[in-house]
Parts: structure tokens; sequence; C-alpha cells
């Protein structure tokens, strides 16, 4: 992906739940992924700098498309995936959502440049963030973990997680972050942007 220096404009282009396309139209996507209400969607608002480009949640479960994002033109698609693992879902809706979370990410063809692997970093990797590790070293894509909701600990509790997170992130870059304080933010953008 050709260097992008900033992000200049961010528009919604659709939400799919299937083939469309829109995932191999060339354009390379970079994937945020997570279990359910890590924080994903308010991520991806401070990342373009707007209060509600993305719906947030009041209660988990708000994502169920595959959304796309343009992101300056058509340089990339930030893609806003919806949560695996949301606890209070139906199985069937729970296993609807990790299906297709796991089918963009193996079998869609999908034009997938980066995946931003975002944890609520008080609650750390659960058994479905390390099948998601396992899945994206398998297939090889660049990815680093967002360590999210920085602000809820206090910096002993936080050096103790992240220390665990970074033992179970092999190769990857951990990025604490906060969408509260923006904490994080330059340096997401600076690994998102810089090929
Ligand atoms: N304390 C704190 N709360 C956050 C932070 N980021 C997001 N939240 C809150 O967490 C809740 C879920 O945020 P979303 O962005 O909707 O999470 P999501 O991962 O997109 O959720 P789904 O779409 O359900 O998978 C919202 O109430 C946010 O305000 C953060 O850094 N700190
Ligand atoms: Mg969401």
């Amino acid at each position: 992906m050709p260097p992008i220096k900033k992000i200049e404009s961010a528009e919604f282009v659709k939400g799919v739940v299937g083939t469309d396309d829109i995932l191999t139209d060339g354009v390379p996507e970079i994937a945020f992924v997570g279990r359910s209400n890590v924080g994903k969607s308010s991520i991806i608002n401070v990342l373009v700098n707007r209060k509600d480009l993305v719906k947030v949640g009041k209660k988990p479960g708000k994502t169920t498309e595959i959304n796309f994002f343009r992101i300056n033109g058509r340089k990339c698609y930030f893609v806003d995936l919806p949560g695996y693992g949301y606890a209070e879902a139906s199985p069937k809706q729970r296993e609807k959502l990790e299906k297709l979370i796991l089918w963009y990410l193996m079998y869609a063809d999908a034009d997938i440049a980066k995946v931003v692997l975002i944890l609520d970093v008080k609650a750390g990797l659960t058994d479905f963030d390390k099948e998601m590790i396992r899945v994206l070293r398998e297939r090889g894509y660049p990815y680093l973990i967002i360590a999210n909701k920085a602000d809820k600990l206090n910096q002993k509790e936080l050096s103790a997680n992240l220390r665990e997170i970074k033992g179970a992130a092999h190769e990857a870059t951990v990025i604490p972050y906060s969408t509260l304080t923006a904490r994080g933010r330059n340096a997401l953008l600076a690994e998102i942007l810089k090929d």
C-alpha cells in the first residue's frame, strides 16, 4: 500500500454480510477486529477525528455488518468488523457473527493489507483472541495489537497486563490505547499509514 501522510477524508461506503465486489476491488483494506465492546468503532472515530462516523454502542453487539469506510478518496478502506464473543447474544447470533468474521479473514479473498486486533487491556486475552492471533499468523497478515481502555487501569496494572499481552503477541507491536484520552492515536496512525 502506498504510504499515506494523514487522513484527509473518511466516508462510509457500505456494510456487507457476504460476497460483494468491494471485498476484491483492489483497494487495500485495514481491518479492525476484536471481541464485542472492546472499542473497535470508537477507535476508528478517534483515528479519523470524527465523533460519529461510526456508530458506537451503548450496548455491546452494536456492529453487525462488515462496514467499509473510504479513506482519502480510495487510498484504503478502514473495515469495521462486528465483535466476537458477545456473551448476551443468543448462541445462534454469536455463531453467525463469528462465522462472518472468520469468513472475511480466511475465505473472502479480501484485499487485506493489515489487521488491527483490539483488546480490552483490563480483560486481557480471551481464547478467541488467541485463536484470532493464530489465524492472522497463519494467513501471514501484518497485524498489530491495540490494548484499548488503558484509562481503566493504574500504571502498575497496565504494565502487568501489557506484559501478559506481549507474551502472547509473538512478533506483533502492542500499543496501549484509550479513546477517551487519545493515548496511542499517533502511534497507531503511524503504524497504519507507514506502508
Ligand atoms: N473507558 C473506555 N471506554 C471506551 C474506550 N473505547 C471505547 N469505550 C466504550 O466502550 C463501549 C463500546 O465501544 P464500541 O466502539 O461500540 O465497541 P465495538 O468494539 O465497536 O463494539 P461492537 O461493535 O459491539 O463489537 C462504548 O461504550 C465506548 O464508549 C476507552 O478507551 N476507554
Ligand atoms: Mg462496533
